[in-house]
């Protein structure tokens, strides 16, 4: 082949690889969750990997502060803009604090996301939520109040105090209140879902309300340091934790009753299906309204008015199931 010719057929074939989109390159995508050491996220991580393995051209970066605070992931963000990721996932610790940093990144061409907990608008591309938030806020309360049949006093303990997600799920919760009477919401305190402030928070909860018959709380973190903190009270049987936990986590609390059940949705599958978005839009399905974007065998996410969408229903764990899962996840 002559030197002209060859160089030709190099050209076409760029211009041809241009104009379909395709590229032999690995897509690097970043996975930024609250903090490390957060059993959730991990679980999520290994549906990001499964996600990776399947596409073929992927590499997930798993990434996060080590507490959960904003400024731990604007820092990381901007350490991935320096890397030049093609995408980034983030379950946020604040909505808007970490948005101007997503949005430089996203000026620089990388794809954002927000997942589990979501970002402001302006701060990315689309939002995917494990599940209903109205649904959760329902489903926690419930949980509880199932057990209550007279009623009484109940507290929550969340994660953070900006945390996204869980402040969502508290706001819908408050508003179902009034369909179950006799529960009287008396306290609500944050662990940051960090184990050792959601233990104390949890203690302290005990002491300041002698009638306290439940403990609701929306965080693996914080579900797992309440039924550890009732335990050591020696208050099971008294005080029922509940909320959202992994099963994986909880089998101990369920055994011991200081768990009658929780409830939760399939971390691995989230993970899974933000990465496959991430990849999608990456490669440029256009997140809007209306838009339906695959996310490989979680089907598609269609997206409302504000770029977001919901995957399945919370399930519910109890002595009956927690054995089949606790392996899982
Ligand atoms: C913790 C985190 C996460 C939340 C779960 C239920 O792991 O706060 O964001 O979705 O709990």
């Amino acid at each position: 082949m002559s030197i002209l010719r060859k160089a030709l057929t190099t050209a076409a074939l760029a211009t041809a690889l241009i104009a379909t989109g395709a590229h032999a390159e690995t897509k690097r995508i970043a996975l930024v969750v609250k903090a490390l050491g957060i059993g959730f996220f991990e679980a999520a991580n290994k549906g990001a990997e499964e996600a990776a393995k399947e596409l073929g051209d992927v590499e997930i970066i798993y990434t996060g502060p080590t507490d959960t605070t904003a400024e731990g992931q604007i820092e990381v963000i901007n350490a991935l803009i320096a890397q030049g990721v093609d995408a980034i996932a983030i379950s946020a610790n604040d909505p808007d604090a970490v948005a101007p940093a997503l949005q430089k990144a996203m000026e620089r061409g990388i794809t954002v996301i927000s997942w589990d907990s979501g970002v402001a608008k302006e701060g990315r591309q689309m939002h995917l939520n494990p599940s209903s938030s109205a649904l959760i806020g329902n489903t926690i309360i419930k949980l509880a109040a199932d057990h209550m049949p007279e009623g009484g006093d109940v507290a929550i303990l969340s994660a953070t105090s900006t945390s996204t997600n869980q402040n969502i799920w508290i706001e819908e919760a408050t508003k179902v209140l009034p369909n179950y009477p006799g529960i009287n919401l008396v306290a609500t305190v944050y662990g940051d879902d960090l184990a050792d402030k959601s233990y104390r928070e949890a203690q302290g909860l005990i002491q300041t309300y002698p009638n306290l018959k439940a403990i609701i709380a929306p965080t693996t973190v914080g579900i797992l340091a309440a039924s550890q903190a009732v335990t050591d009270a020696g208050k099971i049987g008294a005080i029922n934790v509940t909320g959202l936990g992994l099963p994986s986590e909880m089998a101990g609390a369920v055994e011991s009753g200081a768990t009658i059940s929780f409830a939760i949705w399939n971390p691995i599958d989230l993970g899974y299906a933000a990465t496959m978005l991430a990849y999608n839009i990456s490669n440029g399905a256009k997140a809007e309204p209306g838009a339906s974007i695959p996310m490989g065998r979680m089907g598609a996410a269609t997206l409302d008015e504000n770029n977001e969408a919901a995957m399945s229903d919370p399930f519910t764990y109890d002595k009956s199931n927690i054995e089949e899962f606790k392996s899982i996840f």
